[in-house]
């Protein structure tokens, strides 16, 4: 059974991925009107990625003998700068991400609930690669500078780089 510190912590948790998932969504729908097939196609299934981090959320709380809660969203922004802004967004969205999830983990040391502490273990390694992930894309964005073809090559990238993470998903790759 939860306490309720760590099933509200735990809800809490659930709307932040629900909100990422809802705000890689709006970064990808963006992207796919600028003609950026490949980077949308990347942003489509990381908004997939994080609402499966939601469900799995709500699974275990209620698997626990709580609620998981879906939660109200907020309306995420409609256009984005470019598409350096959209990533450096997302490299700070998944710093802020890790800390809470890192607060999660202390919650349930301080409540001594190690059921949620093990099960936590696989959000704090998903981090690890998530940020892994965004600061590697942010270099490449780097290089590129105001490069038009560089862009062009970059949207190309992305484009395999989809596809090959969602043969990993299905394969079981990541755990997912
Ligand atoms: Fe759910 O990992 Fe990103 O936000």
């Amino acid at each position: 059974m939860l306490s309720s510190k760590v099933s509200t912590a735990l809800n809490k948790q659930i709307e932040l991925e629900a909100s990422s998932s809802q705000y890689y969504l709006a970064m990808a729908s963006w992207a796919e009107t600028q003609g950026l097939n490949g980077v949308s196609g990347f942003l489509y299934k990381h908004a997939d990625e994080e609402r499966m981090h939601m469900l799995k959320l709500i699974k275990f709380v209620n698997e626990r003998g709580g609620h998981g809660v879906v939660p109200a969203l907020s309306q995420p922004p409609v256009k984005f700068k470019s598409v350096k802004a959209v990533f450096e967004e997302i490299l700070k969205h998944e710093v802020k991400v890790t800390n809470e999830i890192n607060k999660l983990v202390e919650i349930t040391l301080k409540e001594r609930d190690y059921t949620t502490h093990n099960f936590l273990q696989w959000y704090v390694s998903e981090q690890i690669e998530e940020e892994a992930l965004a600061r590697q894309i942010m270099d490449k964005i780097k290089l590129i500078g105001d490069d038009k073809s560089g862009l062009y090559f970059f949207d190309r990238d992305l484009e395999t780089f989809a596809v090959a993470g969602a043969g990993q998903a299905e394969g079981g790759g990541k755990g997912k």
